[in-house]
């Protein structure tokens, strides 16, 4: 592990005495270290050759952070990770390479929490349609966790995610203040979340509430000291007290969805989706004669604002 990456877990890390047969979890990768969770204790271990050699060659990387993976020993150095089980669900983002690959940010997770602030960074309805498609897409159930609210009120915050629209299970969060964060915890109880959101809008904030104890770095988000900021680096798998997982993952400045489907786009959005059948059954719904949701757009039924993000989302992803 380079220096300056000591990976610091608040539970021991412990001399490997397991089941060969139980597999582990990946809690965090630093290019062929990783740090293995197995429902006890953290593990040190490494890469085995195996898994670079089977890595799918659409994804920067071959191992995620929440992925299950079978271990061997290796004489007195630390346990090799040997093989990688299929993924249940994943979340991809498309990466900045120009082989057009995707990066794995989790695995196995049974939901994305999408963390936005309501001020500070301000509330960007985009992004969480751009999440909630690639949630979707690998499986995870998208729900929306405002946070902040004490920057404004209960309502300026309940009036923000109505007038975007947005049709997902909603949590309303203040980490400084802590209001909000007990129902969050019985929601997520027993299961694995990952949280994604822009950098900044209190992801590791919120963790260290749900995760008492976890050293999860966090930034001030103080726009003159940038450089001071302690925003996490890499994705990082903590066990919940109460049982199931979270993990915190690095902030993004956008969310590149590469290529998609038009009825990935249209999914993310319940008036579109919901809409009657057009003429034509490929129709996408920007100039189509017959179109039910261009007739909605001017009887009302689909809002504008709405109807605007469905196109901006469209027009950035390579719809096929
Ligand atoms: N007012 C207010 N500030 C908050 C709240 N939650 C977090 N912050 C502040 O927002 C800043 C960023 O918080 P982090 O938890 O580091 O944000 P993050 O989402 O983990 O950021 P990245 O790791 O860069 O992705 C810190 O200064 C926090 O103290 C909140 O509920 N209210
Ligand atoms: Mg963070
Ligand atoms: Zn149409």
């Amino acid at each position: 592990m380079p220096p300056g990456h000591a990976l610091h877990y608040t539970a021991p890390i412990v001399e490997r005495t397991h089941n060969p047969s139980s597999s582990w979890i990946v809690a965090q990768v630093h290019g062929a270290s990783v740090v293995l969770w197995d429902g006890h204790a953290f593990h040190d271990a490494m890469l085995g050759g195996q898994i670079k050699a089977a890595a799918d060659p659409r994804h920067t990387n071959a191992l995620a952070v929440g992925d299950e993976v079978d271990v061997e020993p290796s004489g007195s150095g630390p346990p090799r990770v040997i093989a990688r089980r299929e993924r249940r669900t994943h979340l991809e983002r498309a990466a900045n390479d120009p082989r057009s690959r995707v990066q794995i940010v989790a695995a196995n997770a049974t939901r994305a929490l999408i963390v936005s602030s309501l001020r500070d960074p301000p509330f960007r309805p985009g992004l969480v349609d751009r999440w909630a498609l690639l949630a979707r897409r690998g499986g995870m159930e998208p729900w929306l966790c405002l946070n902040k609210v004490d920057l404004g009120s209960q309502t300026d915050a309940e009036r923000a995610v109505a007038e975007a629209a947005i049709p997902l299970t909603a949590h309303f969060l203040s980490a400084n203040t802590g209001w909000g964060v007990e129902e969050l915890k019985a929601a997520i109880a027993g299961d694995s979340t990952v949280m994604v959101g822009h950098s900044g809008v209190g992801k590791s904030s919120i963790l260290r509430l749900l995760v008492p104890g976890a050293d999860a770095s966090t930034g001030d988000v103080s726009a003159k000291n940038r450089k001071g900021r302690h925003t996490t680096s890499s994705a990082r798998l903590y066990p919940l007290p109460g049982g199931g997982v979270v993990i915190d993952t690095p902030g993004v400045r956008s969310v590149p969805l590469g290529r998609a489907e038009v009825g990935e786009v249209v999914s993310v959005f319940a008036e579109i989706a919901d809409a009657p059948p057009c003429r034509f059954r490929t129709c996408t719904h920007r100039a189509e004669p017959g179109c039910s949701v261009l007739q909605g757009l001017e009887a009302g039924s689909v809002p504008r604002l709405i109807y605007a993000r469905y196109r901006r989302l469209l027009e950035e992803a390579e719809v096929r």
